[in-house]
């Protein structure tokens, strides 16, 4: 069995092991236990995660979010040393453009519901980075959920070309 209360260092080390996973497929990971007393954050594994590269300014973090739990978590903040301010974002189409903002109240995971976070729509926005990101480079962003728990997730950093256009479109909005 394993504990309902997953240890913060348990949880870095499942992310790093789901990030290096990638989009191997196979075998899914080993659900925590459900039970309604457990930390929102012992009830998601994160996989696929990825930070694109990036000089300065604003970059974001990307991945699927799955809540193995019995119940409804709510995702409702992030940060991370390699930038200044971390933002949960969604795009949304305005007058025919494609713009991001900070989603209002957090990204709520139904249980056994999962959050796709990808380019183009909802993510992870860090801004105001520390440093140049590039490929290969590994970030830890530490997502809060609404009951105060914490899960870290080791990322690693990729470059990204694809659906810039989009993208930078969200950035110029900001
Ligand atoms: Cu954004």
């Amino acid at each position: 069995m394993r504990s309902t209360a997953m240890t913060p260092a348990l949880g870095t080390a499942l992310a790093a092991v789901l990030a290096l996973a990638g989009c191997a497929g196979g075998q899914p990971a080993e659900t925590p236990a459900a039970s309604a007393h457990a930390e929102a954050a012992a009830s998601v594994t994160v996989s696929d995660a990825w930070v694109k590269a990036g000089d300065d300014g604003m970059t974001a973090l990307f991945g699927m979010l799955d809540n193995g739990g019995a119940t409804s978590i709510t995702l409702s903040g992030a940060e991370t040393d390699a930038a200044d301010m971390a933002e949960l974002h969604e795009t949304v189409e305005s007058d025919g453009a494609m713009t991001m903002r900070e989603k209002e109240g957090g990204f709520e995971i139904a249980a056994g519901g999962h959050l796709m976070l990808e380019p183009g729509a909802n993510h992870v926005m860090l801004m105001g980075l520390t440093g140049p990101l590039r490929a290969g480079d590994e970030v830890t962003v530490t997502l809060s959920f609404s009951d105060g728990s914490t899960l870290d997730v080791v990322a690693p950093v990729k470059d990204y070309q694809g659906a810039n256009e989009e993208y930078d479109e969200g950035h110029e909005a900001h």
